[in-house]
This record gives structure tokens, C-alpha cells and sequence, in this order.
């Protein structure tokens, strides 16, 4: 009989009030059974709540400086048991032992950044208009944040929403998709192990439409932090909307690289294929639009199909293995409908089916797909596929290449390659997304970057870096005035044209 996980409810390991449990399986081997998590309820949510509320009344007291503190302890916990939280990871999720190694790093990386926050989260001090008073504003916690988070980054995406919350002083309820409960669960131990106090993190385990649902609909949650499609970031958007909640949407990607004809040529290779197969095509950051000029096209295409058809899929705990399974059969199933539909808009270069050897069919494993002549508009070059389906476009010249780039709904990452110092500075200033890499793939953000895009990607805010601290806290401002009289902003310093400010005449 599997392991009954238990969800982290103030400070106690608690079975769900349902019940009910749900199987978390290995994708490269169904057979394996990792253990049965809780499938929780609105109660559990409920309960949840009370503890975070109770939490943040300690929490919040706790001077910055001390929470930053007990995050470094976390990221020293991160980085004894990296290698043990990667190996799990990897079996849950899928893909390769040193994509989830470096996943983790980005958790230590996002701990270790927090920590320093601690003693800045800087206020403003600034001039007041009148004699005689301060002007300033401070940040302060909101309360309890709701964090749900998808199945691709089963580590860092957690800590790039839990940490800042947690430094800024509020108090967390997270939700791990329902495909890897494990990296979180033992993200949740060390947090336990680090000492943070009773309630303020609470893990809540179960599916999204049930433990989402609920936490997003919950009056005692005032901020909401959610990663996944767009489509359910909608809802999320609607609901939140409604109740004036502070949301973070982070959503689909159609990111374009951009090899130019001056362009290192097997550096843009070796970008491609990392950037279109690494995860498997799992990141909203992967690249799944290939642009390439017209003059390199016909050779690139041709080096880039040897090269991907060699690229080893296989579970990603055994070593030379460089492509995991896809997470899920719903999710074969989706990548398989877009290859369909790409059959009849462009040309199938490469793939396209499932990969099924002695070693993978146990798994939902999917052959790297290259669909190449593709025009712009289509769907498979405008619609977010997340598997490894890469679309190839073919242009010629800078214009034409930008405004490709521009053509889509999305707009979280591209990448131009080139040696022209002027196409470079172009790309940053015209391509419509949150990130634009020059010499390098669609994917690589670093934690103490902000991490976002722009459309339909997010709803203007930012994770990473210091842009996230201040979505994780409200900015109050004080003004504070030792004159000893009644200053009136606006009216006592300007008494109007041709007449002196009765200020000036006292002096
Ligand atoms: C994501 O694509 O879902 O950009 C997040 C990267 C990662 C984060 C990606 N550090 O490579």
C-alpha cells in the first residue's frame, strides 16, 4: 500500500476532512507509484485559513531582518537535500535530473535573495511641500496569500511566490498542481525544519477545480498569486475581479527565436534544441517559433532535424537521458490534436508521434516534432501547444521578423541571434514580450530578475527580482508635521498668481 501524504495545516501534518486521496504517479513509469496525496475540500481550505490568519498576527511582528533570516536557514536546508528533492522531483514531474538539480538551485537562489531583501525593502523619504514635515512611505503585509502553482518548475515557481510573500510578512496557503505534490511537500518540511511559526505556511493538497476553487474564492484570502493557462487564469482573473482581490497572473508563452543571417549558427542550433525540448516543451517559456531568414533557412533546417532526431528521450533519472515524458496522458493527448492540426498548415520536418521503444512505453513520451513552412497566423504558430512541437517560419528581413514576433497573443519571452549591435538593441526596444534574450534561447531567467510578460501572458506584475516585493506588500505612506500650526498642501505654499505665499512674507 502507497504512503498517505497529509496536508500542513498550523503547523501540524493533518489528514484531508475528505478522506480522500489521489495517486501521484511517475510519467516516464506508470507502473510506479510514488505515494497517494490528500484530495482535499473546502473545509481543509477553510481550516487553512483560520491558521494563516492566526500565523500572520506573529508573522507580520517579526522584523523583516528575522524572516530574512529564517529564510537563509531554508536555503541552506535547500541546499543540503538538493540532490535528494531533484531525484524526486525528476520522478514526478519527468524531466531530466539536471533541469530539476537546476530547479532547485533556482529555489536556493530565490531563499538566498529573499534573505538580503529582509533588510532593505525600502520605503521612499522625500521632500514635503510645507515647512516643517516629513514625508515617507514603508511597506506593510496584506494578510494571507494564496498561492497556486503548475506542474512544470515543481520547486522554484512555489519559492518565487512563497518567499516574498513570506519576507514581506504575510502568510501563505499553497496549492501544488495535483501532478507533483511531492517537491512541495518537502519544500514545506524544510520550512518546518527552519522554524517558521505555527500557520504561516499551510499546505493545502487536491485539484485545482476543488482546492483552487475554493482558495481563490475564499473572502479571508486577499491576495492571490496563480502560474498556469490562460484560459484558467481568466477565471481566476473574473473571480478576483469580483472580489477585489490583489491577483498575479503568470500565463502562456508562443516565444520566438530569431536566428539572423550573421548569426553564430551552431550557437542558434544548440539554443533551439534546448530551448524548444528541454522540459520537453513544458515552459512557458519554451520556444516554439523558429524564425529563420531566408538566406540561412534551408541548412539551419537541415542540421536542426539530424540534431533533434538524436536527442535521447528516456526517464530522466537514468544518465545520457536529455528528454523526460510530457507530465500527463491529457497532456499527450493535447499535443497530439496540435499535430493534427499542423498537418495541414505546414510541412512535418520531424516527429510527430508517440515515442514508443521497449524503454518508454511505460511513459507519456512524445517524439521532438518539427513542423517547418508554417505561415504566421496559423494555429500551430499562434496557439500554446506546451509539448515539444517546434513551428518553423521563414522570413526576409529584420522588419518582417519583428512583426512576426509581435503577431501573437502572448508575450512572455523571445530571442534574437545576431552579431549586429543594431539589430540587438532593436529587438529589445520593438519585440513585444517581457523578456528578449540576444545570443542565447527563450529560457535562462535568473531569480533575481523580474520574470513576467507582457498581453495575454500576465496582468502586469512581476515575479523574481525586487519588482515582486512590492506586489506581495501594500506601500503606506506617512507624512508627520512639527510646525505646530495648520498647513494646508496645495493651498498654503501657493497662494495664487501675483501674490506671494503667506510662508514667504512671515520670513
Ligand atoms: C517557465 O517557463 O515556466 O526561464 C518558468 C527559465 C526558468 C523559469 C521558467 N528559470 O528558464
Amino acid at each position: 500500500m502507497a504512503d498517505k501524504h497529509k496536508n500542513f495545516i498550523g503547523g501540524e501534518w493533518v489528514k484531508p476532512t475528505t478522506g480522500e486521496y489521489f495517486e501521484n504517479r511517475n510519467p516516464a513509469k506508470q507502473s510506479d507509484l510514488i505515494g497517494l496525496w490528500p484530495r482535499s475540500g473546502r473545509d481543509d481550505v477553510d481550516r487553512a485559513v483560520e491558521a494563516a490568519r492566526r500565523g500572520y498576527e506573529t508573522w507580520r511582528r517579526t522584523p523583516a531582518p528575522e524572516r530574512g533570516a529564517l529564510l537563509k536557514t531554508v536555503g541552506d536546508l535547500l541546499t543540503a537535500r538538493k540532490d535528494e528533492i531533484a531525484r524526486a522531483a525528476t520522478r514526478e514531474m519527468g524531466k531530466t535530473l539536471q533541469e530539476t538539480r537546476g530547479d532547485v538551485q533556482e529555489g536556493i537562489d530565490t531563499a538566498y535573495y529573499a534573505a538580503t531583501e529582509g533588510r532593505r525593502l525600502f520605503g521612499h523619504t522625500v521632500p514635503s511641500e510645507l515647512r516643517d514635515k516629513w514625508a515617507m512611505s514603508f511597506r506593510r503585509p496584506i494578510g494571507v496569500c494564496g498561492l497556486i502553482t503548475p506542474f512544470n518548475f515543481p520547486m522554484a515557481i512555489p519559492t518565487w511566490k512563497m518567499f516574498p510573500a513570506l519576507l514581506c510578512g504575510n502568510s501563505v496557503i499553497i496549492k501544488p498542481a495535483e501532478d507533483v505534490p511531492h517537491t512541495v511537500t518537502l519544500l514545506v518540511e524544510i520550512l518546518e525544519e527552519a522554524g517558521i511559526p505555527r500557520g504561516v505556511v499551510n499546505l493545502v493538497h487536491g485539484l485545482g477545480e476543488e482546492v483552487g476553487a475554493a482558495i481563490v474564492e475564499h473572502p479571508g484570502i486577499p491576495v492571490i498569486s496563480f502560474t498556469g493557462s490562460t484560459e484558467t487564469g481568466r477565471i481566476v482573473g473574473r473571480i478576483c475581479g469580483e472580489m477585489h482581490k490583489r491577483l498575479s497572473l503568470e500565463m502562456g508563452g508562443k516565444n520566438a527565436q530569431i536566428v539572423m543571417p550573421d548569426a553564430d549558427l551552431d550557437l542558434a542550433l544548440e539554443g533551439v534544441l534546448w530551448g524548444a525540448f528541454g522540459t520537453t516543451g513544458q515552459r512557458c517559456t519554451a520556444t516554439s517559433r523558429l524564425l529563420l531568414h531566408e538566406d540561412i533557412h534551408d541548412e539551419f533546417v537541415d542540421r536542426l532535424r539530424k540534431q533533434a532526431k538524436g536527442l535521447k528521450l528516456g526517464y530522466g533519472l537514468d544518465g545520457d537521458v536529455e528528454v523526460g515524458p510530457l507530465i500527463n496522458e491529457a497532456s499527450r493527448e493535447k499535443v497530439e490534436q496540435y499535430v493534427e492540426i499542423g498537418q495541414g498548415e505546414g510541412d512535418l520536418a520531424l516527429g510527430g508521434e508517440r515515442a514508443t521503444g521497449r524503454a518508454l512505453k511505460d511513459g507519456f513520451f512524445f517524439e521532438p516534432t518539427i513542423f517547418t513552412d508554417v505561415q504566421p497566423g496559423s494555429r500551430i504558430a499562434t496557439e500554446e501547444i506546451f509539448g515539444p512541437v517546434l513551428s518553423v517560419i521563414r522570413f526576409g528581413d529584420v522588419d518582417e521578423a519583428f512583426r512576426i514576433n509581435n503577431e501573437v497573443k502572448y508575450g512572455l519571452s523571445s530571442s534574437v541571434y545576431t552579431r549586429d549591435v543594431n539589430v540587438s538593441f532593436r529587438a529589445l526596444q520593438e519585440l513585444d514580450n517581457g523578456i528578449t534574450y540576444v545570443n542565447a534561447p527563450t529560457i535562462g531567467a535568473e531569480a533575481h530578475l523580474p520574470f513576467g510578460g507582457v498581453k495575454q501572458t500576465g496582468n502586469g506584475h512581476r515575479e523574481g527580482g525586487w519588482e515582486v516585493y512590492e506586489f506581495y506588500s501594500e506601500t503606506k505612506v506617512g507624512y508627520l508635521d512639527y510646525s505646530g500650526r495648520l498647513q494646508r498642501a496645495q493651498i498654503d505654499n501657493y497662494a495664487g498668481p501675483g501674490q506671494e505665499p503667506e510662508e514667504a512674507e512671515r520670513l
